[in-house]
């Protein structure tokens, strides 16, 4: 079942058909076994008018998030280690990398608050003091108030690797700017936990023509996702749920950096496709 947060309200996609929801979406989510009670409103629902299907709904898309934070895990898959060491070789970083990858607790960091994150077909942004952009494609969960993860989507955890790269201590610069985020299309909510042989698959294009391309099973993933769950909320509470981007296995080659009008397709089996452009934040 897929959840969508639209300019006209909540929608349940459920076996092909669209029901709207009334619930605001906070409310909507955190909860227990939110599959049932989906399955359950699906079965006594009011199916949408027609007329508002599929594309209409790609139109009105928002992100799946109300008032939750965004959160991520980093360093999770030997690429992004492997990665990351390369980039901060010179600044004397990489061992931190590579401890992170072999701790017991893994690197989390705080990602977005909601205004920031991006929808589906919209914009995000690179940074102008950066050379070196690139999007992170991730497997991203929600897990409610109690912790349990209930649903998955699609994220984007933008990073600038030259500033994170030049000293550890800059990465919430590298990773936390306007439309530094993006989540979608939906909330998939499946019975049971999304399967780990479900594929990651990124493409980029720039000019009409596919400048990368890349794939990987989440299986590839060193940590369990109740694992990185369960860390995230060992001290904290989170009393609409929280979003946690689960790190990334697809890195371009070192000298790939993103242009504006380039355009990122991410997709997760099962979740979908998140479709994003890319720009410069707007000059005031
Ligand atoms: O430590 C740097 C960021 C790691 C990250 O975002 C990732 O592995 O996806
Ligand atoms: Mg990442």
């Amino acid at each position: 079942m897929k959840l969508f947060r639209t300019k006209q309200g909540n929608v349940l996609e459920a076996a092909g058909k669209y029901y709207h929801l009334d619930q605001p979406w906070d409310e909507l989510v955190n909860r227990d076994n939110l599959f049932a009670y989906l399955e359950k409103t699906a079965a006594s629902g009011k199916e949408m008018p027609a007329g508002q299907d599929k594309d209409w709904l790609e139109r009105s898309i928002l992100p799946p998030i109300g008032s939750q934070e965004v959160w991520a895990a980093g360093v999770t898959y030997l690429r992004s280690r492997n990665a990351r060491m390369e980039e901060s070789q010179e600044s004397g970083g990489a061992t931190f990398y590579d401890k992170v990858y072999e701790a017991d607790r893994p690197e989390l960091f705080f990602k977005s608050l909601p205004h920031r994150v991006a929808a589906h077909g919209e914009h995000v942004y690179i940074r102008r003091d950066s050379k070196w952009n690139v999007p992170e494609p991730e497997l991203t969960l929600f897990i409610n108030s109690k912790g349990a993860i209930q649903g998955y989507t699609v994220g984007n955890d933008m990073s600038s690797r030259d500033i994170e790269g030049e000293n550890p201590l800059y990465l919430p610069q590298a990773k936390v700017y306007e439309r530094s985020a993006a989540l979608g299309p939906c909330l998939y909510v499946p019975k049971e936990s999304i399967p780990l042989s479900s594929m990651i698959r990124m493409t980029i294009t720039r000019e009409g023509k596919k400048v990368y391309e890349g794939e990987v099973p989440v299986s590839q993933m060193k940590r369990g996702l109740t694992e990185l769950a369960g860390w995230l909320y060992r001290e904290t509470d989170f009393v609409n749920g929280c979003f946690l981007m689960t790190g990334t296995c697809l890195v371009p080659p070192n000298e790939f950096t993103l242009q504006e009008k380039d355009r990122v397709d991410i997709s997760i089996d099962g979740v979908g496709i998140l479709t994003n452009y890319i720009l410069y934040k707007p000059v005031k």
